[in-house]
This record gives structure tokens, C-alpha cells and sequence, in this order.
């Protein structure tokens, strides 16, 4: 069954519930959680007025194609109560595909590997912890490798296990 890594991220409301209610509405459509990185406290990316985040990363398995995925991880986010506000902006709940086995994809929909993953210490941190070997296609780096040569310096602290 091929292998995928999600990132999932909230800053609205009840965070740590947020981040579980995603991870239970991912099991309940038959998407296997195989690990689940800690928790992480996140200062914002991109847009910097707005609430710390809570983040962490996921090893799934599905028979799910990535266009499938991506469709199941839009309505649980729907279904979570998320409106896209604004771009870069607060949100109740945000579920990114990272990787999707070694598949390269560009679409109007999806890119695979997400085009930030490289510069967001926010993902690179959880994913290392559960797969510091998985590899990202485009510069065939790993995801430690990816964390010991990123530019961010934004600030990532463990909150919860
Ligand atoms: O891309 C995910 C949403 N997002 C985040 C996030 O999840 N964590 C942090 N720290 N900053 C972010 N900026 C955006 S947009």
C-alpha cells in the first residue's frame, strides 16, 4: 500500500482537538495512521499576525490515489468547519500532503512534494522525528537533510508528545 506523509496544522480554537478530531476523521475513511510525530508549538509562517499554530506529521498508508486523498483531506477539513478567510491566514484546521511514496505530480489541483515542505521548519521538525530518511524527489535529499540546510529560523518548540 503505498506510503504518504501528511502535515496538519491548527490555530483556531481548541488546537490540540482540532489536530485529533483530523487524525480520527482520517481512520474513520480507512486512511492507516502508522506514526504521528509529537506535537509542536509553531510560530506563523508567511503571514506573522496571527496566532501560534500547533503542528505535527503524520506516516499514513492508503489505497487512496493522490487525487483521492487530496479530495478526502478537503472534506474533513469542510467538515471541520474551515472557510478559507484569507491565503496564509488563521485556520480551524489545514491538512497538506508532503510526500506520496516518490511521485512527483504538478496539477492545477496538487503538487507533490508540497512546494514549501523544503522551507517550513514547522513541517520539516515532525517529519524528521517520524522519517528522518523519507526522501523528497525533487533535490533527492532526506528529510533531516532538508532540516539541517533549511533557511527558516522561525521558532518550533515540542509541546506535547
Ligand atoms: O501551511 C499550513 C498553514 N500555515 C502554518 C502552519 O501550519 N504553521 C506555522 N507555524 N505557520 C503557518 N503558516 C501557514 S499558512
Amino acid at each position: 500500500m503505498p506510503t504518504a506523509y501528511l502535515s496538519l496544522g491548527s490555530n483556531v480554537g481548541d488546537r490540540p482537538a482540532n489536530l485529533h478530531r483530523a487524525i480520527a476523521a482520517l481512520t474513520e475513511r480507512g486512511i492507516r495512521v502508522v506514526k504521528q510525530s509529537s506535537i509542536y508549538e509553531t510560530e506563523p509562517v508567511g503571514f506573522r499576525e496571527q496566532d501560534w499554530f500547533l503542528n505535527c506529521a503524520l506516516e499514513i498508508e492508503t489505497l487512496l490515489s493522490p487525487q483521492e486523498l487530496l479530495e478526502a483531506l478537503l472534506e474533513i477539513e469542510q467538515g471541520m468547519g474551515r472557510h478559507r478567510t484569507r491565503p496564509m491566514g488563521p485556520r480551524i484546521i489545514d491538512i497538506d500532503i508532503l510526500l506520496y511514496g516518490n511521485e512527483t505530480i504538478q496539477s492545477d489541483e496538487l503538487t507533490i512534494p508540497h512546494p514549501r515542505m523544503a522551507e517550513r521548519k514547522f513541517v520539516l521538525i515532525p517529519l524528521s522525528e517520524i522519517a528522518s530518511g523519507a526522501v523528497h524527489p525533487p533535490t533527492a535529499k532526506t528529510a533531516s537533510q532538508l532540516l539541517e540546510t533549511t533557511s527558516d529560523c522561525s521558532a518550533v518548540r515540542l509541546w506535547r508528545r
